[in-house]
């Protein structure tokens, strides 16, 4: 294995039950000639302390999974060669930390670019036992504990998960449960009918009953599920709206279901009108979320979830925070980031997220929301992330998810030096390339915020008017004059709602952040920026930007010593990068030239 815990030698075995009995296994087989003791203190849940004492002795004191939190804490702070000066107590920022698989059950994965399914084959849930068991043991390393297992488009036969499946994920919790991962599995809304029941009318009687029997079956195998997550009315998804019932009423009839249990309903706000017709100038997608959830505030159930993406329309590149995470006060939400690299280079592309994440969290005050998600980028790959340097997005999310506050350049430099055996200068060159990785992608994608550049469906290289015609409301209307759309109050009135501060800062294009300035605002192309540069020279200087540096990214990245396989996979993927780059760069100036006139002030080849 050569990911972070690749340094661990032994394999926990299968007989571990319970995550204290996997901190004492982890921790005998790291330490074997250092003492210690583990005081199990079940109210302290998640949280850990750690006592040092004489002659490398130490203690900690936790609930169960605190105690495998603490000792992976101890491991890895050793692996990076940090050691234990005082008492370390640490306890995390949300309770739910999840991944959200897209896996379907004839084991494909939606946006999956590391392989096939880890959990299913054929129709079942078919796996490795001790890939499971690896994948436990890397969420739990990183405080992880909550794992959708299939994707949220519930295709058949994956609705046997609460039906004629149920042992077999019976027994996939328990390979999970040592390691503190509880499972979540994704339904469908419409499931009932599936049962001769004619409707999935959540204010109808035998729907209830439904669900209620159904919940009380699930929990009967798997006592310990994290919840349902559901895609409710979304992308052709049944819900509620058939039923003339909005999504409160769908949520808080399941959640009433799990209730009795302990179980949580994370019902995703991704709903919008995915039928839109180009023509149709009222529509903007982004307003979509907030028309749908805001006037439901207060409206959930409690444990009710709301998972909201980050941003208002879906995991481009750069996005402002959605509006519900800032506005919905009284309901418990969840944000939802995207590890899986969809619209970020397919995992192909060096693409390193926490740079993008703190950015989010800068705009989003400390308790606004209550949990986190991310959609997992996992696959049956040897290297589990198919680049395997995008392991170090599952390995800093978690990170992310126990302490927001953590620091972007300490945590990627972590993962460095538990990966590979590199020198300083050597790891401090890998952390500088995969903290300026996601910049360097912006730059050679779709400019200044505008989104949707990119091949229709497989997203994945340029093409940019691909969506301009289309049914998504993902539009940029560049003509001869000018590119973007008007998000403000003059305009389609997306910026309205925001709270009034946040509004300031991008309602003006003279203070809006140039990166965001064509997500809020249509302009001419011979716009002057506020460093005197034209928009449109802007654009091509970004563009000609991205692709130096890209070609200077696969220079020093290849100089390192990765060990096999990892240099191969390394090496191949950077130069299709480098490829995807210059079709971009060259595509996106082409585009812009053609349409705009405009030479480059610095007379570099623009193709006609
Ligand atoms: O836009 C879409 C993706 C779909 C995904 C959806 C979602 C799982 O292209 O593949 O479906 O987002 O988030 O539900």
């Amino acid at each position: 294995m050569n990911l972070w815990l690749g340094k661990l030698s032994k394999t926990p075995p299968v007989t571990l039950r319970t995550p204290a009995e996997t901190a004492r296994f982890e921790l005998e087989s790291f330490f074997p000639h250092t003492p210690f003791d583990l005081y199990e203190q079940t109210d302290m849940g998640d949280a850990y302390q750690i006592v040092p004492g004489n002659d490398g002795f130490f203690s900690i004191t936790g609930g169960s999974t605190g105690l495998l939190y603490g000792a992976y804490r101890l491991i890895m702070d050793t692996l990076c060669g940090k050691a234990l000066s005082g008492t370390v107590t640490s306890e995390p920022k949300y309770s739910l930390r999840m991944i959200n698989c897209w896996d379907n059950a004839d084991g494909d994965i939606e946006r999956g670019y590391a392989g096939r399914s880890l959990f299913f084959r054929n129709g079942r849930l078919e796996y490795s036992t001790e890939r499971i068991q690896t994948l436990g043991r890397l969420l739990a390393s990183v405080g992880l504990n909550v794992l959708c297992i299939n994707n949220v488009n519930v295709h058949y036969p994956a609705q046997l998960l609460l039906e004629d499946y149920l042992p077999d994920l019976a027994a996939l919790a328990d390979l999970f449960r040592p390691f503190g991962v509880r499972l979540m599995v994704s339904v469908d809304f419409s499931q009932p009918m599936r049962h001769g029941i004619s409707t999935a009318d959540p204010l109808d009687p035998a729907v209830q009953a439904w669900w209620k029997e159904t919940a009380g079956r699930v929990y009967a195998a798997v006592p310990d599920l994290a919840g349902f997550l559901v895609k409710a009315d979304s992308e052709g998804r049944p819900g509620p709206f058939t039923y003339g019932r909005n999504h409160a009423e769908g949520a808080n009839m399941l959640a009433d279901a799990l209730k009795p249990f302990g179980g949580v309903v994370v019902w995703r706000c991704f709903v919008y009108n995915c039928r839109q017709d180009w023509r149709d100038t009222k529509t903007d997608r982004p307003k979509a979320a907030w028309e749908h959830y805001a006037f439901l505030d207060g409206e959930f159930a409690e444990n009710v979830i709301l998972q909201v993406k980050h941003g208002p329309f879906d995991f481009q590149v750069r996005e402002p925070l959605s509006p519900l995470l800032l506005g919905m006060k009284k309901t418990k939400l969840a944000m939802e980031l995207q590890l899986a690299q969809e619209y970020t280079g397919h995992q192909i592309d060096l693409y390193t997220m926490i740079p993008m994440w703190k950015e989010l969290y800068e705009e989003l005050p400390a308790d606004n929301i209550m949990s986190i998600a991310a959609v997992s980028n996992l696959g049956d790959d040897e290297n589990y992330t198919g680049h395997p340097l995008a392991a170090v997005n599952l390995y800093t999310y978690g990170l992310l998810a126990w302490n927001p506050d953590v620091n972007a350049e300490e945590a990627v430099a972590r993962w460095c030096r538990m990966t590979y055996d590199f020198t300083d200068d050597q790891e401090q060159t890998l952390v500088s390339l995969l903290l300026s990785s996601r910049r360097t992608y912006e730059k050679y994608t779709a400019p200044l915020g505008i989104g949707w550049m990119i091949t229709p469906h497989e997203h994945y290289g340029p093409n940019p008017s691909g969506y301009e015609y289309d049914l998504w409301g993902t539009y940029h209307k560049a003509d001869r004059n000018a590119v973007g759309i008007n998000r403000t109050h003059s305009g389609t009135g997306y910026l309205d709602q925001y709270p009034e501060d946040f509004r300031r800062k991008y309602e003006d294009p003279a203070v809006c952040p140039d990166l965001f300035l064509l997500f809020y605002h249509r302009l001419p192309y011979d716009y002057r920026m506020r460093d005197g540069r034209t928009l449109i020279q802007r654009i091509y200087d970004d563009h000609f930007e991205g692709l130096e540096e890209t070609r200077v990214m696969a220079d020093r990245l290849l100089a390192l010593p990765f060990p096999e396989p990892d240099a191969s996979v390394i090496r191949d993927r950077m130069n299709q990068q480098l490829y995807s780059a210059r079709e971009w760069c060259d595509i996106i100036n082409t585009f812009f030239h053609r349409l705009s006139g405009a030479p480059d002030a610095h007379g570099r080849t623009i193709y006609d």
